[in-house]
């Protein structure tokens, strides 16, 4: 049996955050060829069989969270990067309302200077309310959850993109536009 979600992880950690380890190089989207993600996971490999693009397909038709994307031949990462080359995301309009689920340990701050990526490339914001419940409940178990007034942003200027149906990302959110869910 394959640990399917040991190999989300895996990949996730290849495509967003160190595609150096497994001499893998991202396109400006983000993509890199499936046969090179493949030949490096089954090289020195810790899985009980060679991984194959059905395993692929398998995380992400079954996962959660829509994570990664496959396109001919070629696989991403739909968000979370942290690499040093800038990824490109599609523009898109947001809907009237956004939400994001934090700590209340970052609230002040961010009440203060506005949403950051902070280690990531983008600011990860949720489609409704129960996505951003469970993005803030990795580090909260009662998180804050904030609403972001997008469509006065984006006519504003902020730029949005997509990450996926639930995860839409943007370069900064200032405070202004933050109002703290009760
Ligand atoms: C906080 C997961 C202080 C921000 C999730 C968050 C998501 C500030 C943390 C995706 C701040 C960054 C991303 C400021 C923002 N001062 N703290 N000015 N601005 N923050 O993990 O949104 O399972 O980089 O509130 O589900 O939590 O990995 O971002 O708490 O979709 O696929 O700084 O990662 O998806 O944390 O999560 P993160 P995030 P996966």
């Amino acid at each position: 049996m394959i640990d399917y979600t040991k190999l989300s992880k895996e990949i996730s950690y290849a495509l967003r955050h160190a595609p150096w380890e497994y001499e893998l190089e991202l396109d400006p989207d983000g993509y890199v060829l499936i046969e090179q993600l493949l030949a490096a996971i089954n090289e020195d490999s810790s899985y009980d069989r060679m991984i194959t693009v059905d395993d692929l397909k398998y995380i992400i038709d079954n996962s959660e969270k829509k994570r990664h994307e496959i396109q001919g031949g070629m696989i991403r990462a739909l968000y979370g990067h942290t690499v040093p080359v800038h990824i490109s995301k599609d523009p898109t309009v947001p809907p009237d309302t956004l939400y994001h689920g934090t700590t209340h340990r970052a609230l002040s701050n961010i009440m203060e200077e506005g949403l950051k990526p902070m280690k990531r490339q983008y600011v990860h914001l949720s489609a409704d309310i129960g996505t951003a419940v469970s993005v803030g409940r990795r580090r909260d178990p009662e998180p804050v959850i904030l609403t972001i007034d997008a469509g006065r942003a984006y006519r504003d200027g902020i730029k949005f993109y997509t990450g996926n149906d639930k995860v839409i990302l943007a370069d900064y959110i200032p405070g202004k536009y933050i109002l703290v869910m009760r």
